[in-house]
């Protein structure tokens, strides 16, 4: 199962035989106040510097969410993308729950896009999928519905089955998908954890589907947030998780993706273990001269 994204030049494929494609979760003003108004004011220099950023940390694809409160949402969309095309070349992820946005984002950009997101929900999946067939994307589906998140991984494997045919109806292949299991806080449920791991394992089984997840969102309102996250992502890589919508600039997160590369067998020889490591070592000394 191969799912491919592209920019301009570049070609990104995600598949469970191939080392996890880390998309960058930066660009989102969610939580970040200071971008928040930036991007309301027409400022987009802090979308080129996480750019920048992520992608020298090792994201392979970037997350573009302009959700600012009371913005034009497909307007800040439009220059976000915009400014992400002038400054890195690699496949984005347009991130929007509205389809104007999606559409926004979509038109200008120039290459084979991820649309981040739909659910099961018939409105979402009527408004999303042809947006995926008009623009060849792939598309992001979340597996939850009308009910919202349902604590049941069966629950989570219907909904996805469901996904997959009405993709089909619309000519959008399931190597064009890429499952979301639902990734809530383990600080409001503790069961969280759980029962997401254990949609991931019943998905890649029954389905041979490659995932996506908002990693992050697992350690929500708790403290030492890094080390949950990287604990979370190296049992996610376990569980078949493929790609995540993460921070790579967090040290801990993005180790535990290349130990969990070198330990499934994706890392021959250890060489971007290795290269990391070298990384990580060139970036202490040149912090030890400043
Ligand atoms: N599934 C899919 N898409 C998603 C999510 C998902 N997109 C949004 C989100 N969830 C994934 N992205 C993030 C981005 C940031 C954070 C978490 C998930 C985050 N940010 C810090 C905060 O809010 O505290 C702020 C960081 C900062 O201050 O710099 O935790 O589940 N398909």
């Amino acid at each position: 199962m191969e799912t491919v994204l592209s920019s301009k030049t570049k070609t990104v494929v995600i598949s469970p035989d191939r080392p996890f494609v880390i998309i960058g979760e930066r660009i989102n003003p969610t939580g970040r106040k200071k971008l928040a108004e930036e991007l309301a004011n027409g400022d987009f220099s802090r979308v080129r510097s996480d750019a920048l950023a992520q992608v020298e940390a090792g994201a392979a694809v970037l997350d573009v969410n302009a959700g600012v409160p009371g913005g034009d949402e497909p307007a800040i969309m439009r220059q976000a993308v915009q400014m992400v095309m002038d400054t890195v070349d690699l496949p984005l992820s347009i991130d929007s729950a509205n389809p104007d946005a999606l559409e926004a984002g979509l038109a200008l950009y120039q290459g084979k896009a991820l649309i981040n997101s739909t659910t099961g929900e018939d409105a979402a999946l009527e408004r999303v999928l042809p947006l995926a067939k008009k623009y060849g994307a792939a598309v992001i589906a979340l597996c939850n519905d009308e009910r919202g998140p349902v604590q049941d991984p069966q629950v989570r494997l219907d909904i996805a089955k469901r996904i997959i045919a009405r993709a089909a109806d619309h000519g959008v292949p399931v190597e064009d998908l890429l499952f979301d299991p639902l990734v809530m806080t383990v600080g409001a449920d503790s069961n969280a954890g759980k029962v997401t791991l254990a949609t991931m394992t019943l998905l890649r089984a029954e389905l041979g589907v490659n995932l996506t997840a908002g990693a992050s969102n697992v350690s929500f309102g708790l403290p030492d947030r890094p080390v949950l996250n990287a604990a979370f992502m190296a049992m996610a890589m376990n569980s078949g998780l493929n790609s995540a919508i993460t921070n790579p600039l967090e040290p801990a997160v993005l180790t535990a993706i290349l130990a969990g590369d070198l330990f499934l067998g994706h890392d021959e020889y250890g060489r971007m273990w290795i290269k990391g490591f070298r990384k990580r070592e060139k970036a202490k000394a040149a912090a030890a001269v400043a």
